[in-house]
């Protein structure tokens, strides 16, 4: 049963900063949610960023719409899926839903004694292991990154591009590395429709896929984009439920999504869309937002079903941080471990967490 729930506000530096097409991130502004009773607590990290760039959320938001509207919805029996179905009417706000679904989920599953990767249908134990590479002040800084995630062993490269940093960057790293490196972009939504042809450029480098080069908003407009353009179109930030996968897919929209959880409200929206990208044989792979290892623990349970066909950014914990809050994810042969222990497998250094937290509530539950 659970007795307290508690809200923490911690932050992070990155160890390098991280630029995209709407901004760059030098730290991780950081929420935890933890879900305890009986000895045991259940963790979620929110995935929203500072300020809302990626997407109309952001962290201090989450913690309000938490506070407000969503943790008055939580008593000491509630479940994942109860939860889930209580904020049904509670438009948007997925990144605030997944944290607390995700404690929710973690606590139960710690209790049970069963891991996250079993509770989901993981089939891995370990899974392939992509990274995001930042846009870069030069060509030839870019490529000195892309030869160290190279030689960290890094299985497939993952470029931001934006107008203005699109065509040269990729075809460098195309003509340095060879036709055999898995390498994709991801445009966070820079273009316009009217950027077609240019777009179709990038089809002369053989890309494995270009993610959302056109607003989240525009999803029939990528299904024309996909017309024009041969590199397969995957789409992330405009599938924000198994139903906008649906019809994207329906539509032509995308061939290939990137699942990510807290974009879509939690683990058990993020099963639904795996699901259906496997039972159409549609390919998908797990997406990340600079998590810290509680977040990333529990993307590697979902990264582990048999629908996840592509390398996700599912990096190794040196590539964010100096040191994480949790025992560091270490890339082995290009691979991370899925973690086996109850719920997401993995606890935090609690005074190592200490030291970095800025303020932590306590809620107490009425009901
Ligand atoms: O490896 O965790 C990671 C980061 C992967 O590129 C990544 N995330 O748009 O997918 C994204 C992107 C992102 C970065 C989103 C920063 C928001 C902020």
């Amino acid at each position: 049963m659970i007795s307290g729930i508690r809200l923490r506000r911690a932050h992070i530096d990155l160890v390098t900063p991280f630029r995209t097409s709407f901004g760059v991130e030098t730290a991780r502004d950081l929420l935890y949610v933890e879900v305890s009773g009986g000895g045991l607590t259940g963790w979620g990290e929110c995935v929203a960023m500072s300020e809302p760039m990626y997407s109309s959320e952001y962290v201090d938001g989450c913690e309000e719409v938490l506070r407000r509207y969503m943790l008055p919805l939580v008593h000491r029996n509630t479940t994942a899926e109860s939860f889930t179905d209580s904020v049904r009417g509670i438009r948007g706000h997925y990144m605030a839903k997944a944290v607390l679904e995700t404690a929710l989920l973690d606590f139960r599953l710690r209790s049970d004694g069963m891991s996250l990767g079993t509770f989901l249908g993981a089939t891995q134990t370990r899974v392939r292991s992509g990274v995001s590479v930042g846009i870069q002040p030069s060509i030839d800084e870019l490529l000195g990154v892309v030869q160290g995630y190279i030689n960290d062993g890094y299985l497939r490269i993952k470029l931001k591009i934006k107008p203005g940093f699109d065509l040269e960057p990729v075809r460098a790293v195309r003509t340095t590395f060879g036709d055999d490196l898995l390498l994709q972009v991801d445009a966070n939504s820079a273009y316009q429709l009217s950027d077609a042809e240019h777009l179709a450029k990038l089809d002369e480098f053989n890309l494995l896929l270009i993610e959302q080069p056109l607003p989240e908003e525009q999803v029939a407009s990528h299904a024309q984009l996909a017309r024009v353009v041969r590199t397969p179109m995957c789409l992330d930030e405009s599938i924000l439920s198994v139903e906008v996968a649906r019809e994207a897919l329906d539509i032509g929209a995308c061939s290939i999504i990137n699942i990510k959880p807290g974009r879509v409200g939690g683990y058990l929206e993020a099963k639904k869309i795996h699901d259906l990208c496997f039972e159409r044989g549609v390919a998908a792979w797990c997406g990340g937002m600079l998590e810290t290892g509680i977040g990333r623990a529990a993307n590697l349970a979902l990264a582990a079903l048999p629908g996840f066909t592509l390398p996700g950014d599912t990096s190794a914990s040196a590539r964010y941080f100096a040191r994480d809050v949790t025992t560091p994810f270490i890339l082995r042969d290009g691979h991370l471990d899925v973690p086996t222990g109850p719920g997401i497998g993995i606890d935090p250094d609690m005074d190592y967490l200490d030291s970095i937290t800025d303020r932590a509530d306590e809620i107490v539950l009425t009901k």
